[in-house]
């Protein structure tokens, strides 16, 4: 199949869509402003509807990326404790608070076959967990995880509460005991291997709508071409903003068993960054019956972008990948 075409057919729908399902690239999504800009022009100051969805479009304007903040719309994360030890199983439990009622929130909607999805990353970008926690009666999560190296972590739970019309991302910091010692953010590269699999980015990640990134998986040199499905994609993509860590849950074009989307090797994301600067990818894949992490430091608005003291090629000590664990 022609890649090329495939990227373009899909890529409106799947920007139209990262806005509301996922905060990603709000207000950056040409095709939602374009719409709302012309709208105002012929119905400034009319009917309710017009200024309702005049006012949803400008509070999306100035949306916050995900992850930033640990109480958002109603809802707060809350950690059972902010300190963990490091290099050592430890269990991770937490709570999603509804604000309003002080209640733990025990009702979700599924998102990608799990009501939520947590990720725990170091905050300089070098270890990176995609997990899926337990939820007890009461509300409360938990998940066993084991974080190699002492440092500043931060926790983000992307969940949907039952009735929410859409999903979101808080984040919370998690310390990690011990001896700190901060890396370099590692080097751009395009390429990055993982348990023997080569992993091949192609494409920019942009500032604006349009950004297409193709991820090809080859294994001993051989393009994988029976990757399997993994919470309904064959491929899933977080973006974190090195700095602050934005969080970006980016979807891929295409779902498996459509007729049209190819098990590999390339998996095709549509993505729009809230802003230029460096960015730590790290894609989920799924082959041999494992799922596989695949980590790439890419710059949205190409080498300008490039603002912080990131590793050159060649000096970046960092882990490679990220670990995934179930
Ligand atoms: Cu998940």
């Amino acid at each position: 199949m022609n890649t090329g075409l495939k990227i373009t057919a899909f890529a409106a729908a799947v920007a139209a869509t990262f806005g509301t399902a996922y905060g990603v690239g709000t207000g950056v999504d040409p095709v939602t402003d374009r719409g709302g800009d012309s709208d105002r022009t012929s119905t400034a100051r009319h009917g309710e509807h017009e200024d309702t969805r005049e006012e949803t479009e400008k509070e999306k304007a100035g949306h916050t990326p995900g992850g930033l903040q640990i109480s958002d719309r109603g809802y707060t994360l809350k950690l059972a404790d902010a300190h963990i030890a490091a290099d050592r199983k430890q269990q991770l439990r937490f709570t999603v608070v509804e604000d309003a009622t002080g209640r733990n929130v025990t009702a979700y909607a599924k998102e990608h076959d799990k009501e939520l999805h947590l990720i725990v990353a170091s905050r300089d970008l070098t270890t990176y967990r995609h997990l899926h926690p337990t939820r007890a009666a009461d509300g409360t999560w938990s998940t066993d995880v084991r974080l190699p190296e002492a440092g500043g972590y931060r926790v983000f739970a992307d969940f949907r509460p039952e009735g929410a019309k859409e999903a979101q991302t808080l984040g919370a910091d998690l310390g990690v005991a011990g001896t700190y010692e901060p890396r370099t953010l590692p080097a751009h590269s395009t390429t990055t291997k993982v348990d023997g699999y080569d992993v091949t980015l192609k494409g920019d990640l942009k500032t604006g709508a349009g950004g297409d990134l193709t991820l090809s998986v080859a294994k001993n040199g051989r393009p994988v071409t029976d990757l399997q499905p993994y919470l309904g994609a064959y491929g899933h993509l977080v973006a974190l903003r090195s700095g602050d860590l934005a969080y970006l849950h980016v979807h891929p074009n295409g779902t498996p068993g459509d007729g049209k989307t190819e098990a590999g090797p390339g998996i095709s994301f549509g993505t729009a960054a809230p802003s230029k600067g460096a960015y730590r990818l790290f894609l989920d894949f799924k082959h041999g019956g494992e799922v596989r992490t695949a980590a790439f430091t890419v710059y949205a608005g190409g080498a300008e972008g490039k603002r912080d003291g990131a590793a050159e090629k060649g000096d970046g000590a960092a882990e490679e990948g990220g670990g995934h664990e179930h």
